[in-house]
């Protein structure tokens, strides 16, 4: 075996079995966006930060974040054997189903699209504060991780996009615009 093959090899444990990242380019709502769906058994938190962890030609990785029935389908379709996948959303820390996305562009902003499964969110089982899809049929949600089933064996799906302009280089270039708009004005006056 040679030595990249071995790195290779190491990098997949390490990741766990990676499929390809597939990029999300056709259909309505398509937003560019890479997709990579990783099998391995992890709990919801372990999910959380092995998405975090990686990243592809340059964009940061996150677990996912589904905005509408579109990213929903193409979400599932990139998971092999309909298998479950934790998602990038919580209601950890707040009140029973207010549920936010916790990472990625929509982080701190609740679920404006759901595909909760049927009786689901239930907070069964000493509380659910995760959701993993695929539940009771392809794109069904449910809300699980919690302490009487906090681990699963199937794995999560990363979503790979270009991080969004900070926000003090937002507040940069808006203070050097007022300051070119003053110095307009002083002039004028004189
Ligand atoms: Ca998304
Ligand atoms: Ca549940």
């Amino acid at each position: 075996m040679k030595l990249a093959h071995v790195a290779a090899a190491a990098a997949l444990l390490l990741a766990g079995a990676a499929s390809a990242q597939t990029q999300w380019n056709t259909g309505t709502g398509a937003n560019g966006h890479y997709y990579q769906f990783v099998s391995t058994p992890v709990t919801a938190q372990d999910a959380f930060a092995g998405a975090a962890a990686m990243s592809y030609l340059g964009m940061p990785g996150y677990l996912v974040t589904i905005t509408s029935a579109e990213e929903n389908s193409f979400v599932s379709s990139t998971i092999a054997n309909g298998q479950l996948a934790w998602l990038g959303g919580s209601d950890d820390g707040g009140p029973v189903n207010a549920w936010t996305w916790r990472v990625g562009p929509e982080a701190g902003q609740a679920f404006t699209y759901t595909s909760w499964g049927p009786g689901e969110p239930n907070d069964c089982c000493g509380g659910e504060n995760y959701v993993h899809t695929n539940w009771a049929g392809v794109g069904g949600w449910n809300d699980h991780g919690g302490p009487g089933n906090a681990g699963q064996v199937n794995g999560y799906v990363v979503e790979f996009s270009a991080a969004p302009v900070p926000e003090p280089e937002s507040w940069a270039l808006m203070l050097a615009g007022l300051a070119v708009t003053g110095g307009w004005a002083a002039r004028r006056r004189r």
